[in-house]
């Protein structure tokens, strides 16, 4: 802990002063406007260095691939113990128990990590691949009848919150609870703004509900809920941990994979010549939402709290800085990604920040391409043209860069 003169904390962590060298900009990240429509802030970002100081948060940000990637994936430096949003945990008591994965540090981490890798490993993702295939042929062939449809509220939506509560084993599902969980979690990442106070508004009605669904005797002993528990049958991790490592599950797997599906279908309507290609080879399902990812991170910014003075790209950082890393810049940096705004299926974009990187990286990034090729790959087989049908919207939410209508038509010229 700092010895200054104690401060008065902003939005939950201690302000810190601008480091030399650094640009101050008193631009606000969480602007609506900006989150619906974040490009041109990003490129101003980049351009204005590796990091900027946010003046009215007190606080560093960063949009560069290299710093971005620096920050990101040194978890001794940068912590994830004090929370990857605005707020010091080591300061202010979070909303809720923090998750033993995304809100910890090594030890304590490694132990769980290791049951929740297991949980989501390839040969679970490979017994799970025909219930998800099954279940998108029978929503594409059902939108093909109306032609018509809303792609996040008829598709996007859908999808991921039946068929990733079946794959946990969850006995009463809930879709709209467990979207408005994720829409707390990931608004609680940022300051007290209008977004994070709505979200949070739910609470009293989902809080209770999440918690006891995560609970053994709400799961089927099958399933990645089932390999959860049997850790703690085996001693491995506490009843307790299992049903913390269950709630990481819903946290972060359904805004998410919702954000990400609906992103790629925007992405093959605004680029017919890449449907075609799909159509042509579906197995190119996989690329194509990689490459979605890499243009709209469905999780835009996560931060990290410096744990000691150190130094990156040679600009000073002082020990309790957070840093807001902005992982959907980081993916579209010019000087990293040659034709970084152009969509395109066959770049094979490794090294995208989507799913994080270092210690910390997406234990469910397999689930959620597979529930993305499933959806792809059905669209690939029995829709002809996709074309827009009114005006996409963008949501607000202080972590997820996600849609919240996308207006579409199909055609199906041949029969499937
Ligand atoms: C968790 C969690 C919550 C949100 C996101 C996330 C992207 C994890 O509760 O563990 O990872």
């Amino acid at each position: 802990m700092s010895d200054a003169p104690a401060t008065e904390l902003i939005e939950g962590h201690r302000p810190i002063a601008a480091p030399p060298g650094v640009a101050e900009w008193d631009v606000d990240p969480y602007d609506p406007e900006i989150l619906k429509n974040p490009e041109p802030f990003y490129r101003e970002l980049r351009a204005k260095g590796p990091f900027v100081y946010l003046s009215r948060y007190a606080m560093l940000a960063c949009g560069r691939y290299e710093e971005t990637h620096e920050v990101f994936s040194d978890h001794e430096r940068f912590v994830s113990s004090r929370g990857v949003g605005l707020q010091d945990f080591s300061l202010e008591e979070p909303w809720r128990p923090p998750s033993k994965l995304l809100e910890a540090d090594p030890p304590a981490h490694d132990t769980v990590r290791r049951v929740i890798v297991r949980s989501m490993a390839p040969n679970v993702v490979a017994s799970i691949r025909d219930m998800f295939k099954q279940a998108a042929d029978g929503l594409i062939r059902e939108l093909v009848g109306k032609r018509s449809f809303d792609g996040v509220h008829d598709l996007a939506r859908v999808f991921p919150t039946t068929v990733f509560p079946e794959a946990v084993g969850m006995r009463e599902n809930d879709p709209d609870r467990l979207v408005d969980y994720g829409s707390m979690v990931f608004n609680a990442i940022g300051p007290d703004n209008e977004a994070r106070r709505s979200a949070m508004a739910k609470g009293p009605d989902v809080v209770p509900w999440i918690t006891a669904a995560c609970e053994r005797q709400h799961l089927e002993n099958t399933g990645i809920g089932g390999i959860i528990y049997a850790a703690a049958d085996a001693g491995e991790i506490t009843e307790h941990e299992a049903g913390m490592l269950v709630r990481s599950l819903f946290s972060a797997g359904v805004d998410t994979t919702i954000s990400g599906i609906a992103s790629a279908l925007y992405c093959l309507t605004a680029n017919p010549d890449a449907f075609a290609e799909l159509k042509a080879s579906p197995n190119l399902a996989r690329r194509c939402f990689e490459e979605t990812l890499r243009m709209f991170a469905p999780v835009h910014s996560f931060c990290r709290t410096a744990n000691l003075d150190t130094e990156v790209a040679g600009v000073p950082i002082e020990e309790g800085s957070k840093i807001l890393c902005m992982l959907g810049s980081a993916n579209l940096d010019e000087e990293y990604w040659p034709n970084a705004s152009t969509f395109d299926i066959n770049r094979r974009p490794v090294g995208h920040l989507a799913f994080g990187m270092g210690i910390h990286n997406c234990p469910g990034q397999n689930v959620a391409r597979a529930e993305a090729e499933a959806v792809l790959m059905a669209i690939a087989e029995k829709v002809d043209t996709l074309a827009f049908d009114g005006e996409p919207e963008w949501g607000v939410n202080n972590s997820v860069r996600y849609l919240k209508k996308l207006p579409l038509t199909l055609n199906q010229v041949m029969h499937t």
